[in-house]
């Protein structure tokens, strides 16, 4: 903002109070007041606080993502190599600490693990969006806090999505073109060819066509470089032309003429990372990290952040217009939900009390049934029993009856028998008689 000063009387440099409706007035400043700092105090603010750049690397196990970060930020970061055995795709994600000259950088490097080695991979994307969705949620919830700290916020959304692409120099596979269409509302797509010394110059120029035709033909957006910023449209609006990138990775440090050089050596020559007629690596550098660094989190703020925002609010029943097209306040939306909620609320309220009832009339049906059951056979016991207790009398009784009828027949025929011993004896002493005489 540039002021002019000494222009224009006293009564022109007066502020004037904005009324609604009305435009606002240039006036002139007398002198110099100081505000044109502004910019210089923001970059001093900013500096001071640091920045903060997530950078997430999808691609197979093994096509170099580590070495390509290792090659980008000049520095080696720990990182033990996937096996091809993982039952699923997995994200491993790394903070580190940067600091070039007076500007400090918190860099978190999330790189997939284990994708693309299923035998069905059809579900391999999903990891990787509940991965991008997971921090925009942390951020929306940090947002929405009473108390929130969003200066001091971590901030883990992902800036920029390096998608490695296999050299194969055929066509992109459907697993590329699946997860890319799926990230593409979400992230800011950076395609890269992976390992591009293992495909020739020729082929290389017909797959980056292939490449893009299918990009354009699946409707997979990629990001493409700022062209708005007049300081930058020119390089950016060349180097969208040259995307996707041919990347190669090397930490490996060779003499070339009398200069160290990052290359791989091979039995036929040396590729050198940094020689653009061998490869796009210094494009990719530059476009990511000296260009358009502030623009990739930009935009994933502005759009990616926004429109997650957007349909989670609206989701949760937030509106910024009522049905009648009437501005819909806040605390309405929070009061009419939580209404709806209340009513819910009650409703499940008084469903589980009936349930409650009914299953109490239900247990108590089924005890009563329980008790009624006890009864029938208690009695059916009893009557059981008092027949047992009876058959038993009776068989006493007769046998009783059999025992005293026995008596009496002992007793008779022990009578009788007395009688006739008697009656024997009487009859040989008359015998005996007899014979005396
Ligand atoms: N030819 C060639 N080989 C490379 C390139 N970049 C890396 N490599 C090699 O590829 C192998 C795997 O590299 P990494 O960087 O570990 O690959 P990665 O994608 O991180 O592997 P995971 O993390 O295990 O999925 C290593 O032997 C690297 O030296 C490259 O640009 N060209
Ligand atoms: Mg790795």
């Amino acid at each position: 903002m540039e002021a002019e000063a000494n222009s224009g009387s006293l009564e022109d440099s007066w502020a004037f109070i904005q009324r609604p409706g009305e435009g606002c007035r240039t006036v002139p400043l007398a002198g110099h007041v100081g505000f044109d700092s502004l910019p210089d105090q923001l970059v001093n603010k900013s500096v001071s606080q640091g920045f903060c750049f997530n950078i997430l690397c999808v691609g197979e196990t093994g096509l170099g993502k580590s070495t390509l970060m290792d090659t980008l930020f000049n520095t080696k970061f720990e990182g033990e190599p996937a096996t091809h055995t993982q039952p699923g795709v997995q994200l491993r994600s790394n903070t580190y600490d940067l600091q070039e000259s007076n500007v400090g950088l918190k860099l978190t490097i999330v790189s997939t693990v284990g994708f693309g080695d299923q035998i069905n991979k059809e579900d391999s994307y999903k990891p990787i969006v509940e991965f991008i969705d997971a921090q925009f949620e942390a951020y929306l919830q940090e947002e929405l806090k009473i108390r929130r700290v969003l200066h001091a916020y971590h901030d883990s959304r992902i800036h920029a999505c390096l998608y490695f692409i296999a050299p194969t120099g055929h066509s992109l596979k459907s697993l590329d073109l699946v997860t890319m269409k799926k990230l593409d509302s979400k992230v800011n797509i950076i395609p890269i060819i992976a390992k591009s010394d293992a495909i020739s110059k020729s082929e290389l120029t017909k797959f980056k066509i292939k490449i893009t035709s299918e990009l354009v033909s699946n409707g997979v957006q990629i990001y493409q470089f700022p062209t708005d910023d007049e300081s930058v449209a020119e390089i950016n609006g060349t180097m969208n032309a040259h995307l996707p990138f041919a990347v190669i990775g090397s930490t490996e440090e060779l003499k070339i003429g009398n200069k160290m050089m990052k290359a791989r050596q091979y039995p036929w020559g040396t590729v050198q990372v940094e020689n653009e007629a061998h490869c796009d690596f210094v494009k990719l550098r530059e476009m990511l990290i000296r260009v358009n660094m502030e623009d990739l989190r930009e935009q994933t703020h502005s759009r990616h952040y926004e429109l997650y925002r957007r349909c989670k609010l609206e989701e949760m029943g937030f509106q910024d217009t009522d049905p009648d097209s009437k501005p819909f306040s806040l605390q309405e939306t929070y009061e009419a939900k939580r209404n709806e909620f209340l009513g819910e609320l009650q409703k499940k309220e008084e469903e589980m009390r009936q349930m409650f009832v009914q299953r109490v009339k239900e247990k108590e049906a089924e005890l009563k049934e329980a008790e009624k059951e006890l009864h029938e056979k208690f009695d059916r016991l009893k009557k059981l029993h008092q027949d047992e207790k009876k058959k038993l009398e009776d068989k006493k009784k007769s046998l009783d009856d059999e025992v005293n009828a026995f008596k009496q027949r002992k007793t008779a025929a022990e009578l009788l028998q007395s009688q006739s011993s008697q009656a024997g004896g009487s009859q040989t002493l008359k015998r005996d008689k007899e014979k005396k005489n």
